[in-house]
């Protein structure tokens, strides 16, 4: 099988021409043939503005079939795709120009001056809609790839430390999708409601290279709206989506088993589906959410199955062709089954390292290849995967990652904060919820300080909550105790 993404989805638009790839919600419907169209003349107007194999394609925008077009047209000349959530801001911006050296960076007519001002007149700067209008009938040829190129980098941020480009070959993104889609049994009859933002992988790579690569369609939705989504399952048959998609859908008295009962299957991960909203949801419309196990540098790794027990709390059994075991994180000793302990994945799907940080991309891998995860799991008896914790400080809100070292930084270097620790804090819409404990320096006001954050911080790495100490819990070595303050803030958001 060819590793070459662009190849696979020209067989997808040969194969599918006519069929319907892209409705967009309150709007039009783009066929197979029709976006390919759009994909070669865009592909076209990147040539023309110098993009060459391997450069990078920067882009900013909002969710849009054109701006699906657009990954399309970077994957079809050959350049490594680089999507950036919209909520960064400058700060962040600068560090991904940097660190990135696009030769094209595309954005939002809003964030143009910004955009230029970071470019310091060494990056082209268009908006879609700029890009858009320069189109003509050319088309620019595929590039063909290997399978080892690079196709795409997404930026994660660390513990410690700068955002990692995490590079996606061609051959990772392929082999990915094909499991998935037999795993999931997608066919052309299918129609996903596609609710997720595009700039990760879940909303990009899961979400559109299952109905790509299977001939399926795609119901474009700018966000997820619980409303808006029921209304649409009289017409679709998958939905795929954060845990808190799931949780918004049980708060909506719309959602019932009528409602739901053209759909075939409902597919969750990026973030712990507790086993209570499992069963909830199973007792309100009869379907078992599938749940499934990823990482932005590693696709795909574990997911419950299509036919089989689909076990609440469990993310499934890892996926043919993953290797999955777990170790002991300082040691790395493999552990037997039934012991917890760092989850380690190895396949055609793990990622190619973090761009042009070799050393750090050789400390997450062990000698024989396996890459170190971060999350701690254990695997029973049946081969499903339990995770059960993380051994990287990260808060997963609402699907989406915060480093708490980041935001403590950010408070650190305030004159009216003495320290601050940075929390994750059960919360029932966002399954958890950024919270900062600060020991402040002299006077102080919270929500002053949350706003000047606002300045360098994306919105979902605000805290919400920030909550002030005389004196933050130390251990005897003088670490704060994030634990104790963990629970004691575990009822936070409750009621
Ligand atoms: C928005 N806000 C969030 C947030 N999303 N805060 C914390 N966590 C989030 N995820 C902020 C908003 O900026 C706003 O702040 C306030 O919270 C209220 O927003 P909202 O209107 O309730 O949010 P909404 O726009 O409805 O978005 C919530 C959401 C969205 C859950 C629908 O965040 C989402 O689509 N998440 C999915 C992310 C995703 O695709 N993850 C996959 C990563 S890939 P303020 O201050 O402005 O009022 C990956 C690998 C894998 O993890 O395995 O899949
Ligand atoms: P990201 O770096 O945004 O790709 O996030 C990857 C992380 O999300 C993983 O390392 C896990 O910690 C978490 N994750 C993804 N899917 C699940 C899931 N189904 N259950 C629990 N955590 C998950």
């Amino acid at each position: 099988m060819s590793g070459d993404l662009y190849s696979r989805f020209a067989a997808s638009f040969e194969q599918f021409a006519d069929r319907v790839l892209i409705e967009e919600q309150g709007g039009r419907s783009w066929s197979y043939s029709e976006i390919e169209r759009e994909t070669g003349r865009l592909a076209a107007q990147l040539v023309t503005l110098g993009v060459t194999p391997g450069e990078r394609v920067l882009a900013q925008t909002d969710k849009s079939v054109e701006a699906l077009v657009l990954y399309f047209a970077a994957i079809r000349v050959g350049a490594i795709y680089l999507p950036l959530n919209i909520d960064y801001t400058e700060s962040e911006l600068e560090y991904f120009f940097a660190d990135a050296g696009p030769v094209l960076a595309v954005c939002r007519e809003p964030s143009v001056a910004l955009f230029e001002r970071i470019a310091k007149g060494a990056v082209a700067v268009r908006t879609l809609d700029q890009l858009l209008a320069s189109l003509t009938e050319e088309q620019a040829e595929p590039v063909r790839r290997d399978s080892d190129d690079i196709a795409a980098i997404l930026y994660t941020s660390g513990t410690t430390g700068k955002p990692k480009g995490a590079m996606l070959s061609n051959d990772n993104l392929v082999s990915n999708g094909e499991m998935l889609v037999e795993l999931w049994r997608f066919t052309p009859e299918d129609r996903l409601i596609h609710a997720l933002p595009i700039f990760h992988v879940h909303g990009l790579f899961v979400a559109i290279h299952c109905v790509m690569f299977s001939g399926a369609s795609a119901i474009f939705m700018p966000k997820f709206e619980s409303s808006a989504a029921i209304g649409h399952m009289a017409n679709a048959s998958v939905l795929m989506g954060v845990p808190t998609f799931y949780i918004r859908l049980l708060g909506d008295e719309r959602f019932t088993r009528e409602a739901s009962a053209s759909m075939r299957l409902f597919i969750s991960g990026s973030a712990p589906l507790s086993a209570d909203i499992h069963r909830a949801f199973e007792e309100r419309c009869t379907h078992r959410v599938l749940e499934r196990y990823g990482m932005t540098e590693t696709g795909m790794l574990t997911s419950n199955p299509y036919d089989g027990e689909r076990r609440a709390g469990y993310v499934g059994p890892p996926l043919p062709g993953v290797d999955l075991r777990i170790a002991d994180f300082e040691s790395g000793t493999v552990l037997e089954q039934g012991e917890v302990g760092i989850v380690e994945v190895r396949g055609r799907n793990i990622f190619k390292g973090y761009w042009q940080m070799p050393e750090k991309t050789a400390s997450e891998f062990r000698s024989d290849g396996f890459f170190i995860t971060g999350d701690m799991g254990v695997v029973d008896g049946d081969g499903y995967v339990q995770l059960v914790g993380r051994e990287k400080d990260l808060i997963i809100s609402g699907g989406l990652n915060v480093y708490p070292a980041e935001v403590e930084a950010l408070l650190d270097e305030r004159a009216d904060v003495a320290e601050a620790a940075v929390i994750g804090v059960p919360h029932p819409d966002f399954g958890e919820a950024v919270v900062a404990v600060v020991q402040p320096a002299g006077e102080f006001d919270g929500e002053a300080v949350r706003e000047a954050m606002r300045i360098d911080l994306a919105a979902f790495k605000l805290p919400k909550q920030i909550i002030t100490l005389d004196e933050l819990p130390r251990n005897t070595m003088g670490k704060i105790q994030k634990k104790l303050l963990r629970e004691t803030y575990a009822g936070l958001f409750e009621g």
